[in-house]
């Protein structure tokens, strides 16, 4: 008994001094830290390192040469770019991670474009605005508040990692609002509308969330 005692309190003492040696050397430690990793990941969310495709499956027929931009609605500037307005502009770089309703999570994207915060300097929003929608040659639309639209982060970019964006991701530009769940992020954008009004767009009228933060899971309605 004594003796079994021993045995028990060798191999503990094992055990112990080889999970300080564990500590000491940082064995199993990621480098990102357990507490910021499940923080980083909303809930319900999966992290993939691939990017999916998701839209209505309709490709529109536009590249740099024949995209525009039209910026309208409750604005003292109207605008219309092409391409090579669009690129004149000052220019910003974001990363931001990227949640899908659909439950996958991209992080550290690198997007480059021209931010929604210089947007509004130029076009000059009158008192009225307080909603803007989005429409995509595809037809499809989306809405947010005009409060977040300005969030420092939000951009219409033309790159992601480097590269320009690629027809299926919504190039040659796309809306990227990285606060909300992406469906937000409205891909080949053609129009940016100010509103005095709040007008659902294609997914909103359909079952999901009219915002979607995904640290809230506001996914559907
Ligand atoms: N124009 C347009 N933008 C869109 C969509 C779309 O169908 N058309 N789908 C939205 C949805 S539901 C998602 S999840 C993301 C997908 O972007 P990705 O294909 O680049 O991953 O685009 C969003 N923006
Ligand atoms: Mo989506």
């Amino acid at each position: 008994m004594s003796d079994d005692k021993n045995l028990l309190g060798q191999i503990k003492d094992k055990l112990l001094s080889s999970k300080r040696k564990w500590a000491e050397e940082g064995r199993l430690l990621t480098g990102r830290g357990d507490k910021a990793r499940s923080n980083r990941l909303p809930p319900g969310q999966r992290e993939v390192k691939n990017w999916p495709v998701l839209d209505l499956g309709i490709k529109p027929d536009i590249n740099a040469t024949t995209w525009r931009l039209e910026i309208d609605g409750l604005v003292d500037k109207p605008l219309n770019w092409d391409f090579s307005d669009f690129m004149a502009q000052p220019q910003i770089e974001d990363v931001s991670d990227i949640h899908c309703v659909t439950s996958w999570s991209r992080y550290e994207n690198h997007w480059a474009g021209v931010s929604a915060l210089h947007v509004l300097e130029m076009v000059q929003p009158k008192a009225q605005a307080t909603h803007v929608i989005l429409h995509s040659y595809d037809g499809y639309t989306t809405n947010i508040t005009l409060s977040n639209f300005a969030d420092h982060d939000v951009l219409l970019a033309h790159s992601w990692e480097g590269a320009p964006l690629t027809l299926e991701h919504g190039g040659p530009v796309r809306l990227v609002v990285p606060q909300w769940y992406f469906w937000k992020s409205a891909k080949w954008i053609k129009r940016i509308e100010f509103s005095a009004q709040d007008r659902p767009g294609f997914w909103e009228v359909r079952g999901y969330h009219n915002e979607g933060d995904p640290w809230e899971e506001q996914r559907y309605s």
